[in-house]
């Protein structure tokens, strides 16, 4: 392998991308991750970040061949995770196409980059591939050998991009390769996914600022594991010494459900649930006086997919074996605590920061304060 230990991140500003950037910043890489350009900066998870000498960003867009292909070529990165995606299922299902150029030839555009700049010997590539290839489900639990059975546009496009990094390897002989990652989530995951949908709301709930929370399908079963584990996978399953695909998950299943009832108990709201489908309820049985009795979750059809993936349970032995992996670092109830924590304190501080900004109006119009 190189000597040179550099990093080229796409997805940066995502959840993954945040982490792995510190990960391979604090193991001694030149980090470059690639941004794109947008009307509002929303680059929260990598703030703290920029400016350190080791980390750059450069504009670009996987939907823009061109600029992927001056990114490569100014960096020459010695290895690249290309994590970037429309990775929410349910959009999927409203911009197919975009999902497919990004998701899918995306993919494509990264290989043939680092072909086209002749780094195909030494550049090693990371595919963020994923759980939903297997879909609607043909065995469980699953691993590398189980078959696909996409049920999304997310995962149908994903399917390709599995698919086009097996034929390059094969084809041009390229070190390059899929983590299989099961659901990994973070106090940093994006708020529209369902973790974090949920321990949002729990906070909000606890500290009186929302009085319901509305989800779609609860009995659907995810194995869930903590973000800030899995990006060192990504790592080392690029020191490997053959390219190789590999599943990574916590080889535990939990449903929507149960994510929701521990969350709602670590804000210290305790949960039944009574019914059943679009009449399941949780209600508030102990916890602060003034939520008891009341109905805190319901189900809305707006949540539910055309096609939904419903149980998802990841074998990570080989991961665990080949590469020395623990996939039970943080456990679901770490996890949990972790997210509903973290929520608690930021609600607190929004609530906070809207009251200065109230007061500071305020004190503005009188004249208090120029
Ligand atoms: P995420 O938080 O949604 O981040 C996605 C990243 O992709 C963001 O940085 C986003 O940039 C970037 N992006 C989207 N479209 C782009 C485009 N056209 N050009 C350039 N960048 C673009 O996702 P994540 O949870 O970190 O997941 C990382 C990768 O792993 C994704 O490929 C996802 O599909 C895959 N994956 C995730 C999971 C999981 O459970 N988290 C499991 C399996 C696989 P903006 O900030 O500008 O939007
Ligand atoms: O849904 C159900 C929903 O959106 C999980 C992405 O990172 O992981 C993620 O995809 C389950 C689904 O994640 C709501 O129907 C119920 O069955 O949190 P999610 P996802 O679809 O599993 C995979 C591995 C990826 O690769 C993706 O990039 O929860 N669910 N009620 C709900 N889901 C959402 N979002 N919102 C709800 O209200």
């Amino acid at each position: 392998m190189s000597e040179r230990k550099v990093a080229l991140i796409t997805g940066v500003t995502g959840q993954d991308g945040s982490y792995l950037s510190e990960f391979l910043l604090a193991k001694g890489y030149a980090v470059h991750g690639i941004i794109r350009r947008s009307s509002v900066d929303y680059r929260e998870r990598i703030a703290h970040l920029e400016g350190q000498p080791n980390f750059h960003l450069h504009y670009g867009d996987m939907g823009d061949s061109m600029s992927i292909l001056q990114v490569v070529s100014k960096v020459r990165p010695t290895e690249i995770y290309n994590l970037a995606a429309q990775s929410h299922v349910q959009v999927s299902f409203d911009a197919p196409e975009f999902t497919a150029d990004v998701d899918a030839v995306g993919v494509l555009r990264i290989l043939e980059a680092v072909r086209m700049c002749g780094l195909k010997d030494s550049c090693r590539i990371y595919q963020a591939s994923t759980s939903e290839l297997y879909g609607k489900v043909e065995e469980v639990p699953q691993n590398e050998n189980t078959p696909f059975h996409p049920y999304s546009p997310y995962a149908v496009a994903k399917l390709y991009g599995f698919w086009i990094v097996k034929e390059y390897r094969e084809a041009y002989h390229m070190y390059c390769c899929s983590g299989i990652l099961f659901n990994h989530e973070s106090e940093r995951r994006g708020e529209t996914f369902v973790t974090r949908k949920i321990t949002l709301a729990a906070a909000r709930i606890a500290q009186g600022k929302q009085d319901k929370l509305y989800l779609g399908n609860l009995s659907s079963l995810r194995d869930w594991g903590y973000a800030k584990d899995y990006v060192e996978c990504m790592w080392l399953i690029l020191q490997n010494e053959k390219p190789e695909d590999f599943v990574i998950a916590t080889g535990e299943q939990h449903s929507v459900r149960e994510f929701a009832y521990h969350a709602f108990k670590t804000a210290g709201i305790e949960l039944e649930f009574r019914g059943e489908g679009m009449n399941e309820k949780g209600v508030c049985v102990a916890g602060p006086e003034r939520l008891i009795g009341k109905t805190l979750i319901e189900v809305s059809a707006d949540f539910y997919r055309p096609t939904d993936v419903v149980n998802l349970w990841g074998d990570p032995t080989k991961a665990k074996e080949q590469l020395g992996w623990n996939p039970t670092k943080t456990s679901f109830e770490q996890l949990v605590s972790i997210m509903v924590k973290h929520d608690m304190k930021k609600v607190a501080a929004d609530h906070v920061a809207s009251l200065v900004r109230t007061n500071l109006a305020e004190y503005l119009e009188k004249g208090v304060v120029k």
